[in-house]
């Protein structure tokens, strides 16, 4: 398998830490891509142009980061990160929260970073509210985040780690202790420690 990647990504940052966490990152061959490079063959494989995309040795290639974390956990016999059951739900829930906040953090990114006559100050505060928001619900909900690591947890600690790389002067552990608390101690996982983006 090959993932077309971006080391500050942090969709295909949780896709590696994917890959460690059940025992596949061996077979996963990594090549370097920036999606937005005028000459990158990206849309050949991934139509939509985006890192991550996972081509597989028969051709197909899956894109969106939630199908290809969903499909490598399908290729082990360990426990699983999408549990079945009544954990299904809420680990499913806490993965959309940490995409949500890297949706809302990578357009306002992309805003920032238009002449300054196309930027907007409402969508770039639009999105700061929705990142803050989400976060207060993790501080909120920090129990959920307890217990067999899932594709939730691992989500969200590679939000978290966007926010860090990104949206530094948010200072995102202001008033949120649990979350913090929950943050570094999942960051020394090999998963999540061995993946931090480089600044
Ligand atoms: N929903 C997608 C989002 C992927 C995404 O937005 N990737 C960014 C890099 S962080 C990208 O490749 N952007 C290029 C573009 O939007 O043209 C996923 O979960 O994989």
């Amino acid at each position: 398998m090959k993932l077309r990647y971006s080391a500050t990504s942090p969709y295909v940052r949780k896709v590696l830490a994917t890959a460690i966490e059940t025992g596949l990152d061996g077979q996963v061959e990594r090549v370097p891509t920036d999606p937005w490079s005028a000459e990158t063959d990206l849309p050949a494989s991934n139509p939509l142009g985006k890192v991550p995309a996972l081509e597989l040795d028969d051709g197909m290639v899956l894109f969106d980061s939630p199908v290809i974390c969903e499909y490598l956990d399908s290729l082990h016999g360990g426990a699983k990160l999408h549990p079945d059951g009544a954990a299904r739900w809420p680990a499913l829930r806490l993965a959309a929260i940490g995409d949500g906040i890297c949706d809302a953090a990578i357009n306002r990114l992309l805003d920032t970073r238009r002449p300054d006559t196309l930027q907007s100050a409402d969508w770039q505060q639009r999105q700061k509210a929705a990142m803050a928001r989400a976060c207060d619900l993790l501080e909120a909900e920090a129990a959920a985040l307890d217990g067999p690591v899932t594709i939730g947890q691992l989500t969200v600690a590679c939000a978290l780690g966007y926010l860090d790389l990104r949206f530094d002067a948010d200072q995102w552990r202001q008033g949120r202790p649990k979350l913090t608390a929950w943050f570094e101690a999942f960051s020394q996982r090999p998963s999540i420690a061995s993946t931090t983006p480089p600044k």
